[in-house]
């Protein structure tokens, strides 16, 4: 980092001690994962930039909007419209985290048997050490699944201004009914916040920037598909990760460089490696910075990750907002329909979800699935088994992998992926 960001982060009220030992181990990895790799697009040196600065020159462009007199607001989830935040004038960043902190702290306030990523917020905090998370002036919390639901009544305790949103569990007209009322009621809180009316042009306007965000991604994703792939499924994961924390038109203007020069891989046929790499795609539970442990024994294991059917992925990105409505409440409409089609596992039944990770391994011309739970998560542990057998009923080798954010599993871990990856080759 260029900068002495320490006054920056004392003001915010950060563990300074706590802290560097994060940043410490956070930087080491991310030279072990991703700069070791070979033969990366030149346009991941912007993504390189940004994870160097994630808790420095991005928290104090936050801080600089925040003097100006725009807003801060935190989620935890793809069930948050950006749209909406966007419109009444204020900033989403996403607030999950991808690392074990303060365990003894958080296992005081949570059972143990909670997954890792609900763990994770509460070791960041309790641990002070987001930066993010501290300069929130709201905090929006989601009734997705139960250990969300409950954790969010003792998150109640330790943030300020916590929002809470309630969720549909159902894709009935009532599920959307609910979806719709509650982002109205979103709508309210922002504008009280912020002081500023969300109207029609500055929704189309929120629509149209979120929609390029997603347009890119979605160009990136559609390169994936080229055999060989143009791109690693680690760095393709770290634009979707970064997807939440950066400003959004020079997020979009970066991915689409990169699509730029990976047009080129595969015009002239060039992938991440000379030899053909079994293709995987990942299906489940959202993988947050800094968890990058399955992708990355996966990938020094030999294959290629070409999609993530995932919220840190495909399933948080796929469709855009329709910006043709011409007062509020249609434009509320389109933002309702197109996150109702988010096919998270916490609702029942969800049959999309399904289907979608069928079409994936089809258009990603996958070899095989990896599914991703994270232990604890009853809805992805759960939906595992009816997705493994319906793969394999299509004859799709699926393997299913249930960890947490430790070490401890990761030899373990990479014998059984090996030796699934052996079985594709
Ligand atoms: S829309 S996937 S981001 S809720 S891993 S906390 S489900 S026990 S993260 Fe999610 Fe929104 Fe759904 Fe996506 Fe619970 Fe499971 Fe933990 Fe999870």
């Amino acid at each position: 980092m260029s900068e002495d960001y320490r006054p920056m982060w004392a003001d915010l009220g950060l563990d300074l001690k706590a802290h560097d030992a994060l940043l410490g181990v956070l930087g080491n990895a991310y030279q072990d994962i991703f700069l070791s790799q070979k033969e990366r697009p030149e346009g991941m040196g912007y993504f390189d930039f940004v994870m160097s600065e994630v808790h420095g020159l991005r928290i104090k462009e936050l801080l600089d909007e925040k003097a100006a007199g725009r807003k801060i607001v935190g989620c935890y989830c793809v069930f948050v419209p950006e749209e909406l935040v966007l419109a009444a004038n204020a900033t989403l960043v996403g607030l999950c985290a991808g690392a074990d902190f303060a365990t003894d702290a958080v296992e005081r306030l949570l059972p143990r048997n909670t997954c890792a990523l609900i763990k994770s917020t509460f070791g960041f905090k309790l641990g002070k050490v987001c930066p993010y998370l501290e300069s929130a002036d709201m905090v929006v919390g989601e009734n997705t699944c139960d250990g969300k639901k409950k954790a969010y009544e003792t998150l109640d305790h330790l943030v300020d201004n916590l929002f809470v949103m309630d969720m549909p569990q159902a894709k009935s007209a009532q599920g959307k009914s609910l979806l719709k009322a509650e982002y109205y009621r979103f709508k309210s809180a922002l504008e009280d916040l912020t002081g500023v009316a969300v109207t029609v042009q500055s929704l189309r306007q929120a629509i149209e920037t979120v929609n390029a965000k997603r347009a890119a991604i979605h160009r990136l994703s559609a390169l994936r598909k080229a055999d060989p792939a143009p791109i690693s499924g680690l760095d393709a994961l770290l634009a979707n990760q970064v997807f939440l924390y950066d400003n959004p038109a020079r997020f979009t203007d970066a991915v689409n460089k990169i699509c730029d020069e990976l047009e080129v891989r595969v015009e002239n046929k060039m992938g991440v490696s000379a030899a053909r790499k079994p293709r995987i795609l990942v299906s489940g539970c959202p993988q947050a910075v800094p968890n990058w442990k399955l992708p990355f024994i996966v990938e020094r294991s030999g294959a290629v990750i070409v999609g993530e059917e995932s919220c840190v992925g495909e399933r948080g990105t796929r469709n855009l907002t329709d910006a043709s409505g011409e007062s509020v409440d249609e434009m509320m409409e389109a933002i309702t329909d197109r996150y109702f089609k988010v096919d998270c596992a916490i609702f029942t039944p969800n049959p999309d979800r399904l289907a979608h990770i069928e079409e994936m391994a089809a258009a990603y011309k996958a070899d095989g699935v990896i599914h991703y739970g994270l232990q604890f998560c009853q809805p992805y542990l759960m939906e595992a088994i009816p997705v493994e057998k319906a793969l394999e009923e299509k004859n799709i080798p699926c393997l299913r992998i249930e960890t947490d954010y430790s070490n401890e599993d990761a030899g373990q871990l990479k014998t059984r992926v090996e030796a699934f990856i052996e079985q594709l080759r």
